[in-house]
């Protein structure tokens, strides 16, 4: 028995891993184990041999058993302190450099506007680029011979032959989308509508897709007064300073009457400063809404009444921003997009000021 206990109390100490512990858990203590066998010959003992062998073999039996059980219990310690010396992480290691994005000054200038003329109760309305010429001209009483509709000015989609569909065009404006809103949702109605539009020009100061934002207030007594105090509060939260307006009489087909709009503005060193000086600028285009334009979208002119306005998105961001040349708009040079955006959690708020 002494030899047993050795055999297998050096072979458990020798075990290399878990499975030859196993291994020798079968041998010597399982079914048909070494020591299940000698308890076996028990049955053959006189009783007085018994009485010493039995308790001798169980105790041999937990012997074993109790080295199997610390073996274990050593080699899982063992893989344990292994894989925690291999495995380390060093935490304080700087984190792995990310590209990091801008916010494009038009969108940024896109949420300031946004955001004040919200405050004032504008609602922000959408429609599609792909417009309907009854949507882009005939409702905005743009008749069929004006220069606007001509593909001098205007990206017709291409049509076949045969194919009965009106025509369809980019939007020249995003007056479309106050046509549908005022189907939709008729009067009273107050919304702004920015978005990209898309006109058949380009040089130093044009691009042929541009970003508009329009204004449209539509209610019983709605008058220009209406429109004069709404712009110059919002050209006043828009640059952070009190600014002049100006308004001259103009013509546009879809308002009657109708203003162009100018702020004050200083040219010092061929630099613009707007809210300072006796300069002017012109940045807006505005007027009563047409009655013949209410009537094509469904909003009775005896009844109804309001004001429209629309200005360049792009061009309020050069001047607010001090941004010399609109094509750099749209080149996506990296270099521009990191010099000229805004850190994406700079977010324009009426309590922040608006301004960087
Ligand atoms: C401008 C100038 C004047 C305008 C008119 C409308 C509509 F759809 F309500 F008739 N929306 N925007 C408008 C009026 C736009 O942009 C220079």
């Amino acid at each position: 028995m002494d030899d047993l206990r050795q055999k297998y109390l050096n072979a458990i100490a020798d075990a290399a891993d878990e499975s030859a512990l196993e291994d020798l858990r079968v041998t010597a203590v399982g079914k048909k184990g070494e020591v299940s066998l000698k308890m076996r010959e028990l049955g053959r003992m006189t009783p007085e041999e018994r009485q010493v062998a039995g308790p001798a073999l169980n105790a041999l039996k937990d012997e074993i058993n109790s080295a199997l059980a610390a073996k274990k219990s050593a080699l899982e310690d063992a893989a344990l302190d292994a894989r925690l010396r291999d495995e380390w992480l060093d935490v304080t290691l700087p984190a792995r450099q990310r590209p990091q994005g801008t916010i494009h000054p038009v969108s940024q200038v896109t949420e300031e506007v946004t955001a004040i003329l919200a405050d004032m109760g504008f609602a922000v309305a959408e429609g599609p680029q792909i417009e309907t010429d009854w949507y882009n001209f005939d409702a905005l009483n743009i008749p069929g011979h004006h220069p606007a509709r001509t593909e001098m000015d205007t990206f017709y989609m291409h049509r076949d032959e045969g194919d009965n569909r009106p025509p369809h065009v980019l939007r020249t404006h995003t007056s479309p989308v106050q046509i549908r809103s005022m189907q939709e949702n008729g009067a009273p109605i107050r919304i702004i509508c920015p978005g990209r539009v898309y006109r058949a020009d380009y040089d130093q100061t044009h691009t042929p897709m541009f970003h508009q934002v329009e204004g449209l207030a539509i209610d019983r007594d709605i008058s220009m007064a209406n429109l004069k105090w709404v712009l110059e509060e919002f050209f006043s939260a828009f640059f952070g300073t009190s600014v002049k307006t100006r308004f001259r009489a103009s013509h546009f087909p879809f308002t009657e009457p109708s203003a162009e709009v100018d702020i004050q503005c200083s040219w010092e060193g061929g630099t613009v400063k707007v809210g300072e000086g006796d300069g002017w600028l012109e940045v807006l285009g505005s007027g009563m809404v047409h009655p013949k334009v209410l009537a094509a979208a469904g909003v009775d002119p005896n009844e109804w009444q309001g004001f429209a306005f629309g200005m360049g998105i792009d061009r309020m961001a050069m001047l607010k921003y001090g941004i010399p040349d609109l094509r750099a708009f749209f080149d996506s040079d990296l270099r521009w997009l990191r010099h000229y955006g805004f850190a994406a959690l700079d977010q324009p708020t009426l309590h922040g000021g608006l301004v960087r």
